[in-house]
């Protein structure tokens, strides 16, 4: 079998996402997610101009050595845009391997270790009342598990807060304001709140979005103790894998961290010195199904689980992609599921389901996602970007 063509599509529905199409001499195709959230053409033309050339004419079944060729062969590797352009190379061929072996892709990853996959939902409000409708809608549609994102008094817009208004889409990001002394001071009155009013016993997560130093963070793990919280995240920006060290000294709420990784790399410290007990790495930005697969038996060794992100700018192909390793892999911990829109099913018809908080990747070989090219021309890219944070006085902070 031998590939002969890699085609890139960037379509809009309601978001923009880019998706790599691969497709054999016998008719299979694979496809693969490279969404790389505001900077989406980028990846779109590292796969196009570099990538696509090198795949005509190759082995689709030799999973591993395109990859290696892939990360090692570029020379200049890591980073969001490479290891977003191969996770969809690495992704799209599991799809044709599990596709001609005439099964779904967690069959050829260990079978299931599970019956479901246990995901969490977003909440959010800009006060109390507006939060406490909001966890209740994620707990109507059987959510588990919900992540508490809240407003902070005297900030405009704060992340993963909801204002209600259809998210905006300017010509450059959004600026928005934070203030860590204000946050600091109200976010335990949030979840005392939270627990007053729905108990001890549902599983509460929060992220910080990467917006503490060491000390804070370890400061808001240790106010948020007594609210016995599933996991805080990103509490500080984990280049510096160091820095949970102190975290870890002061605090035992547990920690999720790694969404933005690339590589195995960005985790070594922090898995092998346990100081996390999550990892938040994504199919589509750590460079597919193969090296995340690695991480967990890495994870394994240290007790730690996976948590795959799965924010909307993931498209149903690397949410497909993640539902199939979330049930294969023994150290499972909770897939985030936010869903997507109506206009995003309709492109990418998929196999997968979500019943009463629980998802399964269904039983179509392959990945179980089609891509419906007619509905995604009818969507053309739009520019958009992420927000960015300044302080009150003005200085760039991270979103
Ligand atoms: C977030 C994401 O879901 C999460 O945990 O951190 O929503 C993140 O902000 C977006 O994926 C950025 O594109
Ligand atoms: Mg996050």
């Amino acid at each position: 079998m031998q590939i002969v063509d890699a085609r890139v599509v960037v379509t809009s529905p309601g978001r923009n996402f880019v998706t790599l199409r691969i497709e054999t001499d016998e008719g299979v195709t694979g496809l693969g997610d490279a969404t790389l959230n505001g900077r989406e053409l980028a990846v779109a033309a590292y796969l196009r101009d570099h990538v696509a050339p090198l795949l005509v004419g190759t082995d689709p079944h030799r999973i591993e050595d395109t990859w290696q060729f892939l990360y090692r062969g570029a020379y200049w590797r890591r980073g969001p845009v490479t290891m977003a352009a191969i996770a969809a190379v690495d992704v799209a061929l599991w799809d044709i391997k599990a596709k001609v072996a005439g099964l779904p892709l967690y069959q050829l990853l260990g079978g299931a270790s599970r019956e479901r996959v246990r995901t969490y939902g977003h909440a959010s409000g800009r006060d109390l009342p507006e939060l406490f409708d909001s966890i209740r809608a994620r707990l109507a549609e059987g959510y588990p598990a919900v992540r508490v994102q809240t407003g902070v008094p005297g900030l405009k817009l704060v992340y993963g807060v909801r204002t209600g208004d259809p998210a905006p889409r300017p010509a450059g990001p959004a600026v928005e304001d934070w203030d860590t002394a204000a946050y600091l001071r109200h976010l335990p009155a949030v979840f005392e709140a939270v627990r007053g009013e729905f108990g001890p016993d549902l599983p509460l997560l929060h992220d910080a979005h990467h917006r503490l130093t060491p000390s804070q963070a370890a400061r808001l793990g240790k106010d948020l103790e007594p609210y016995d919280l599933f996991w805080l995240e990103d509490c500080t920006p984990a280049e510096n894998q160091e820095g949970l060290r102190l975290v870890r000294r002061h605090t035992t709420t547990p920690l999720a961290i790694g969404e933005v990784f690339n590589t195995v790399f960005d985790f070594q410290t922090l898995v092998s010195e346990q100081l996390i007990d999550y990892v938040r790495a994504a199919v589509t930005h750590f460079g597919g199904v193969s090296p995340l697969r690695k991480l967990f038996d890495f994870a394994a060794l240290h007790q730690i689980k996976s948590a795959i992100h799965g924010p909307e700018d993931i498209s149903p192909v690397g949410m497909a992609a993640a539902i199939h390793l979330d049930l294969a892999v023994h150290n499972f911990g909770i897939q985030e599921y936010a869903g997507h829109t109506e206009a995003t099913r309709e492109v990418f018809p998929h196999a997968y389901t979500f019943t009463d908080g629980y998802l399964h990747p269904g039983e179509r070989p392959g990945l179980g996602v089609e891509l419906d090219e007619r509905a995604a021309v009818a969507h053309p890219y739009e520019p958009a970007y992420l927000p960015v944070n300044r302080l009150q006085d003005g200085t760039v902070h991270d979103w």
